[in-house]
């Protein structure tokens, strides 16, 4: 048994003795030490999250030793040191909020005795983006370290990607975004095998859109409300109108909303030739 003091110690030399950049790299040099170290151990699993601290810019000029908490995203690593199967290495992006007012519709969808969201053709479109990417097998650490700027690179590229795609796309549905950014992520990194998403559909409807897409039984309860003067939407003061294009003020729904799940993965050939 090797008890967590040891390994929490470990973290810390190894943190030390090792740059932490890129944190596939430290990962794989992690778990590697111990294989190396308990011979009753046949594979290591490590995983590394990265919390954003941005320097801060004070007067124009960036701060020499100042940074602030840049939002709930992370870089995370996970890696699998094996005697048998080499290192196995997945790195991603989760928590990175986004949202955007127009330019997503949903509609085309099966319909069928269990359906009640009407079709939209524009809508908020709003998710908190968990992206993953897997590399191709390394045989050691030593080849995860030859090129190791490959890992900064495809990051960068990832989060490029995902943040243009999400805002430029004239977005069909989920599916069909995370789809584009997909392909795009293995066109940029071509030492990785699958890429995919996990996108919570985070709805805003319009006040007065009570509960959203399920019009039939908010109908009935909007009628009630409004009734009692309690609010379904804001005509009840002055008349206010907040629906359709008038609609500006809008409301987070807590849920349960749709998580939507991808991945995809290079074609079986190059995969083979690995
Ligand atoms: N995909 C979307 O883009 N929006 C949705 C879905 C879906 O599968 N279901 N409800 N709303």
């Amino acid at each position: 048994m090797v008890a967590t003091d040891s390994i929490k110690n470990t973290i810390y030399i190894k943190a030390k003795e090792h740059p932490v950049n890129p944190p596939e790299l430290y990962a794989s040099h992690l778990g590697q030490h111990f294989l190396d170290k308990y011979p009753h151990i046949t594979s290591a699993h490590i995983n590394v999250t990265v919390h954003r601290w941005t320097r801060m810019t004070v007067d124009g000029a960036p701060h020499p030793h100042s940074f602030l908490r840049d939002g709930q995203e992370t870089r995370n690593v996970e890696a699998t040191v094996s005697r048998a199967g080499g290192i196995a290495l997945t790195s991603s992006i989760a928590g990175l909020s986004v949202l955007k007012s127009t330019g997503s519709a949903f509609h085309g969808f099966v319909r069928d005795e269990f359906t009640t969201l009407p079709e939209t053709w524009d809508r908020i479109l709003s998710t908190d983006v968990d992206c993953s990417w897997t590399w191709k097998p390394f045989a050691a650490v030593a080849a995860v370290q030859q090129g190791a700027e490959r890992f900064d690179a495809a990051w960068d590229a990832a989060r490029a990607i995902i943040l243009k795609t999400f805002a430029t796309d004239e977005s069909a549905s989920v599916q069909n975004t995370m789809y584009k950014m997909c392909e795009q992520i293995l066109d940029a990194a071509p030492e990785v095998d699958r890429t995919g998403f996990s996108l919570p559909n985070k709805h805003y409807f319009e006040i007065g859109e009570l509960f959203g897409p399920f019009r039939d039984l908010a109908s009935c309860l909007e009628r009630v409300l409004m009734d009692s003067g309690d609010g379904a939407d804001l005509s009840w003061h002055k008349g206010l109108k907040n629906t359709g294009k008038d609609a500006e003020v809008y409301a987070p729904q807590s849920g349960p909303n749709g998580l939507i799940k991808c991945e995809v993965v290079r074609d079986a050939t190059t995969l083979a030739q690995r």
